[in-house]
């Protein structure tokens, strides 16, 4: 923890913007609809200020995204680096040591936010960062169109499960309405982002639902994607995304977890919980973080340390969970 990092409000979010220009605006690793969609509206409002702005991603985008990116107009020298929807310094990859103590500004929505950044702008209760950019742009004045709206929504969507999960708020709403409003294509981005599969994540699946695992009680619905399935159904990087959410459609499964193979004996672990297990919690006593009902973790050893690991710590928030309900009870 930073104790330099300046915690700023909107206003004082919105001052630090108009004063400053050459922006360049980073995105995490593995990048997803909001750290996506928040980094491109944030490019294109600011760019309607008169601002000069670039956006890195430290992988390579996702075609599916194509709708929104426009990487024109990239020719000058960057002054001021923002960070969106990363909460901690190594979510951004291979990039990480290259920007270690230089981001500038860091936009974010993750209780787990390590403020690494000289300012941070925290909005916890935003279903997504999305949702912050929305008011940043408002409030600096910025003119919304089609394609800052149709970035804007596809950070909602896709870090709302679809307007599904538990961090939807009365706001998202509101400001998925007012995009709405601006003519996007708010079918076709859910189809693209929800509906549509590649024929290897749908071999994938397959392979891992055979090997599902279901430990204490059926409460927790274990998958892992390993580097033999990831090879045999030649599924990429980005096919693997949401596997832990997998776990939604099983009756009474309170945690899914998703263990990935992204090196050997290197695991990445994701989790999915459901009230009253705090995910971030549970991935923080194994070095990582998130959100209460979404977070992550890595690993390193054998699948099976790597499944013993995280059992452990599950194990342990059940227990406490039950020993919680029986005092109220
Ligand atoms: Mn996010």
């Amino acid at each position: 923890m930073n104790s330099k990092c300046e915690i700023l409000t909107l206003a004082d979010l919105c001052q630090y913007l108009k004063e400053n220009d050459n922006y360049l605006v980073l995105t995490h690793a593995s990048p997803d609809g909001d750290t996506l969609g928040s980094a491109y509206a944030l490019k294109y409002g600011l760019k309607k200020l008169g601002k000069k702005v670039q956006v890195i991603c430290p992988d390579e985008i996702p075609h599916k995204y194509d709708y929104f990116i426009d990487d024109s107009e990239c020719d000058f020298i960057p002054e001021t680096v923002v960070a969106v929807d990363v909460a901690d310094i190594k979510l951004l990859g291979d990039l990480w040591e290259r920007f270690v103590g230089r981001i500038d500004l860091n936009i974010d929505h993750h209780v787990s936010n390590t403020h690494y950044a000289k300012r941070l702008y925290l909005e916890e209760n935003a279903a997504a960062t999305a949702e912050s950019v929305y008011e940043i742009l408002d409030e600096l004045g910025v003119e919304f169109d089609r394609k800052i709206a149709n970035a804007l929504y596809t950070g909602l969507s896709t870090d709302t499960g679809c307007f599904k999960y538990a961090n939807v708020t009365v706001r998202t709403h509101e400001i998925a309405a007012k995009l709405h409003a601006l003519g996007i294509d708010a079918a076709d981005i859910n189809r693209i982002m929800f509906d549509t599969k590649s024929k290897s994540r749908v071999k994938m699946e397959m392979m891992v639902l055979n090997g599902a695992e279901f430990h204490f009680d059926d409460r927790c619905m274990m998958l892992a994607v390993t580097l033999d399935i990831q090879k045999k159904t030649g599924c990429t990087k980005s096919d693997m995304e949401g596997v832990a959410s997998m776990s939604r459609s099983v009756e009474g499964v309170l945690v899914g977890v998703a263990i990935k193979e992204t090196e050997k004996d290197v695991f990445k672990i994701s989790l999915r919980t459901y009230d009253p297990l705090d995910a971030s919690a549970i991935c923080k006593k194994l070095g990582g973080g998130g959100h209460k009902a979404a977070a992550g973790c890595t690993v390193n050893g054998t699948l099976a340390q790597a499944k013993a690991a995280i059992l452990s710590a599950i194990k342990q928030a059940l227990e406490e969970a039950d020993a919680g309900s029986s005092i109220t009870e």
